[in-house]
């Protein structure tokens, strides 16, 4: 028996406001493009099964173009007759009860069961059993759904487990309403054939269980995950438990770190020949405040000519005789010549400390700051 498992697709996600040629947010595009890829793997496939764990949708209130991509999307999944089990994440699960969640839009497709009423559901076909617990608004219900869950496990049946949540603290990803699954009912996991879980955007086998597995997000939702690692999860299973990672091809995330002392020539050798339509972050450090004057993001931006977007991060050095108090007994102007007088060389120093005495005695002339 195959089964397809994937999760946090995020759709309607954007990002680094740059427009495609048709006027629409590229990184939304990115993350339509890595669902399509998924759903064009399963048309390959024809697995027996398909699990979605969650955050299917970036927002619980997604805009029109994310909700009619994902219509379109199960629309054909659906035609091809695949039992298609969906959980809600915390990203698609409205905070307050008087809104309709957004997975109930699938209501009417035949071959498509969704949870998403912060409640213990399941989902039984011939030979296979899908207990599922979206995502909870209220993390303290957690017990009981389980409670009803384990009196519910089918013996003569396949058992999937299906989760939106952290597993111990090793899979928080800081956001709002996220739950931590018990420690003290970690012990189910081990009477089900398969836990599949959503929520960590990373794949991942949980802990010491061999048939716990996070199937990662279908693209990154922030620079700071450098995983160029996104798919799917094709699990067989059938006297035994096999589980494979399917990659599939996303924008491309690289990150440089460069010295600020040696900023032009640690660039300049930086090997861009694979770099096209890549995001790319430019990390430099051991920066002081005149040095990073000096290196314009323009220059970066220039060398970097066909990528996609270039973040630049600065990191200075920390002055560790700097004192806070040393500011407020002197003025800017005494400040500033003193900061001048220890980073200029001498002529500078001269040539700098004139022309800010003239910009200050501007200044003065045209602002009282005494009142
Ligand atoms: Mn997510």
């Amino acid at each position: 028996m195959k089964i397809i498992h994937f999760s946090d697709t995020h759709l309607g996600f954007n990002d680094l406001d740059i427009l495609n040629s048709d006027g629409i947010n590229q990184r939304e595009v990115d993350f339509y493009k890595a669902f399509d890829d998924i759903v064009q793997s399963i048309i390959k496939i024809k697995p027996d099964y398909i699990i979605h764990t969650g955050d299917l949708f970036h927002r619980s209130s997604p805009s029109n173009r994310a909700i009619a991509f994902a219509l379109d999307k199960f629309a054909y999944l659906n035609s091809l007759n695949i039992p298609i089990i969906l959980i809600a994440g915390n990203h698609s699960t409205p905070r307050t009860v008087t809104s309709k969640p957004i997975l109930s839009i699938f209501d009417n497709f035949s071959n498509i069961y969704c949870a998403y009423s912060s409640k213990y559901e399941t989902f039984e076909f011939d030979n296979i059993v899908f207990h599922t617990i979206p995502h909870l608004n209220e993390e303290s219900g957690i017990y009981n759904e389980l409670d009803k869950l384990e009196s519910s496990i089918n013996n003569y049946k396949k058992n999937i487990m299906m989760l939106h949540c952290s597993v111990g603290a090793s899979y928080l990803m800081s956001e709002f309403g996220e739950f931590v699954y018990p420690k003290d009912k970690e012990y189910i996991f081990e009477k089900m054939d398969y836990v599949a879980l959503g929520h960590w955007h990373g794949f991942s086998k949980v802990g010491k269980y061999e048939n716990v597995f996070y199937s990662g997000s279908s693209e990154r939702t922030s620079l700071n995950d450098k995983r160029n690692n996104k798919g799917y999860i094709l699990v067989n299973l059938n006297n035994s438990l096999e589980v494979n990672f399917k990659h599939i091809s996303i924008r491309p995330f690289y990150s440089f770190e460069i010295d600020g002392n040696n900023f032009e020539k640690e660039l300049s050798s930086i090997d861009k020949s694979n770099l096209n339509g890549a995001i790319i972050q430019v990390v430099i450090n051991n920066l002081t405040a005149l040095k990073s004057i000096d290196i314009s993001n323009h220059q970066i931006k220039e060398y970097f000519t066909n990528c996609l977007q270039v973040v630049v991060k600065r990191e200075f050095i920390k002055e560790e005789d700097f004192k806070v108090d040393d500011i407020q007994a002197i003025s800017l102007k005494e400040y500033f010549t003193e900061f001048l007088e220890e980073y200029c060389a001498k002529d500078e120093y001269e040539r700098l400390k004139f022309k800010s005495d003239e910009l200050f005695a501007k200044y003065e002339e045209s602002y009282d700051d005494i009142n």
